[in-house]
């Protein structure tokens, strides 16, 4: 008989210890990303999982490059008992699509990155978003590839310039935008920039698009590169090293900052990709999941808009920015 209760009671208490256990660990957060071979995103994601860690959630990275697998991944995660989800979507004209299956789930939604749409191209003001102060960034590419233009003593109408575009999404534009307002402002006479449009935002679309116009525009000697993030930009440069453009020609800066720009900085011979705005993922993939946890946990409503900074880094420094950005 003792024996008996001894056993009823050691079940009872493993059966609230799971309980405990299992409340612990309730809280599920999903973290989907368009685009996971590239490496901001990848840091994204292991900066949430620092958040995870730390809060004692379970994080949920999900890889959705196009709209269905989106979609689907949504229903996953309400399936799976997730509250909320943080997204940056492979398409931000999704937008009230995505609503709505975050809604019909029971998921709390906040984007990041790419901020979401409507049908007329409105960003859905509702849904907390946290993204890059696109323009402010790419004026910061334009002040920095002026400035090495004038330290070479390039002359400006000699310069071409290679406009790597994205332009179904916003913050692409914004970004190039904010480089050509500082370019133009300086002197470079409009009819330099070149639209590279690249039909996905990797670094071969890139190349394959930047190629055409290199080939178009071969007298030209000098040559700049921006646009989207730092794949735009290696592509542009591995473009000029394929038609056999003099990397002293050519100046790259792209945003981003991490792996694929850093390991740039990081090879023994001086390449056309001469700097890049590194801007925080651990900001947007530690703050975002932690703002996401205190709205499923503690009620805690997200801002509604917040935009990170960027910093220049380029072979010379990249290592102090990183260390001072908490990234290295
Ligand atoms: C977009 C780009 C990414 C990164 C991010 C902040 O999603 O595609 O490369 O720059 O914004």
């Amino acid at each position: 008989m003792k024996y008996k209760s001894i056993l009823a009671a050691l079940a009872i208490s493993i059966t609230i210890a799971t309980a405990l256990a299992d409340t612990k660990a309730d809280t599920k957060i999903g973290f989907i990303v368009k685009q996971a071979e590239e490496s901001w995103f990848q840091d994204e994601w292991k900066f949430a999982q620092v958040a995870a860690q730390e809060k004692g959630f379970t994080l949920v990275k999900i890889a959705a490059e196009d709209g269905e697998k989106l979609m689907s991944a949504i229903d996953n995660l309400g399936a799976q008992g997730a509250q909320g989800f943080i997204v940056c979507t492979p398409d931000v004209k999704l937008g009230p699509g995505i609503v709505a299956r975050a809604r019909a789930n029971d998921l709390k939604l906040m984007s990041v990155d790419d901020r979401l749409v409507d049908g007329k191209g409105q960003a859905l003001e509702n849904v907390p978003h946290m993204g890059i102060s696109a323009h402010k960034i790419g004026e910061q590419v334009g002040i920095a590839l002026i400035a090495e233009i004038e330290k070479r003593g390039w002359k400006l109408d000699e310069v071409g310039a290679l406009r790597v575009s994205y332009d179904s999404l916003p913050t692409a534009v914004d970004r190039v935008n904010g480089v050509i307002s500082i370019l133009t402002e300086n002197g470079l006479p409009k009819i330099n920039i070149f639209d590279a449009p690249q039909k996905k935002t990797d670094t071969e679309a890139a190349m394959n698009a930047a190629t055409i116009v290199l080939n178009q525009h071969a007298k030209i000697k000098y040559w700049i590169a921006f646009g989207l993030n730092d794949e735009a930009v290696l592509g542009a440069v591995r473009a000029t090293e394929s038609v056999k453009i003099d990397p002293l020609n050519v100046i790259g800066i792209g945003i981003g900052g991490s792996d694929s720009a850093i390991s740039e900085f990081k090879k023994a011979a001086l390449t056309g990709f001469f700097g890049t705005i590194i801007i925080s993922p651990k900001r947007h993939g530690y703050e975002t999941s932690i703002n996401m946890y205190e709205w499923i946990k503690n009620n805690k409503t997200p801002e509604k808009l917040i935009l990170t900074s960027g910093e220049l880094a380029t072979r010379d420094n990249y290592i102090e920015v990183r260390k001072s950005l908490g990234i290295e």
